[in-house]
């Protein structure tokens, strides 16, 4: 009986565990042609990572990137983009662009907490692109790390959770009596 005791103990820290991580198991790579021009105007696209292989399980989402092919064709000096992820803030968004000489081409950046959450949502991303200059836009790759399904804590984890919980209380009050 002391032994079976020892054994639900220890069963249920490994079952906590195993809902709390978070270790990547998958990646899903949505690409958007965008292929725009921009000439102090703004662009506004969205990633859906809904379409894609894996099926994105909304909640899953745990890092990721975004890059744009961004590219100046060097006609003056200096040209500008602001890259707004969601909303303006300081959240995934940034700047592209040289104040002198042509730009580097290319931006990427980490997906931070504002972009994680959103994708988490709805599996949808909105970007969008205001120049500062005329410059042009290819594809844009939005990269999602996801987590497996099974360490995402919810109503089934849960569920075993409160079973094991519950399974301790047996065997302790077994013991006592
Ligand atoms: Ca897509
Ligand atoms: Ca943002
Ligand atoms: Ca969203
Ligand atoms: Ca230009």
């Amino acid at each position: 009986m002391f032994k079976q005791l020892i054994k639900s103990v220890i069963a249920v820290p490994a079952l906590v565990l195993t809902c709390a991580s978070a270790v990547q198991a998958g990646q899903i790579i949505d690409v958007e042609d965008v292929d725009q021009a921009i000439s102090w105007s703004t662009l506004e696209y969205q990633h859906n990572i809904n379409d894609e292989f894996p099926v994105f399980v909304p909640g899953t989402a745990i890092s990721g990137s975004l890059s744009i092919d961004i590219s100046d064709d060097g006609d003056r000096w200096g040209e500008g983009a602001v890259i707004v992820v969601e909303n303006l803030d300081f959240d995934t968004g940034g700047t592209w662009g040289a104040i002198w000489g042509s730009a580097t081409p290319g931006w990427v950046n980490d997906l931070e907490i504002e972009a994680i959450a959103s994708l988490n949502v709805d599996g949808f991303l909105n970007v969008s692109i205001s120049g500062l200059g005329d410059f042009y836009v290819g594809s844009s790759t939005l990269t999602v790390n996801t987590a497996d399904v099974a360490s995402v804590p919810e109503p089934g984890s849960l569920a075993l959770l409160a079973l094991g919980l519950i399974a301790v209380g047996v065997s302790r009050r077994s013991i006592q009596h």
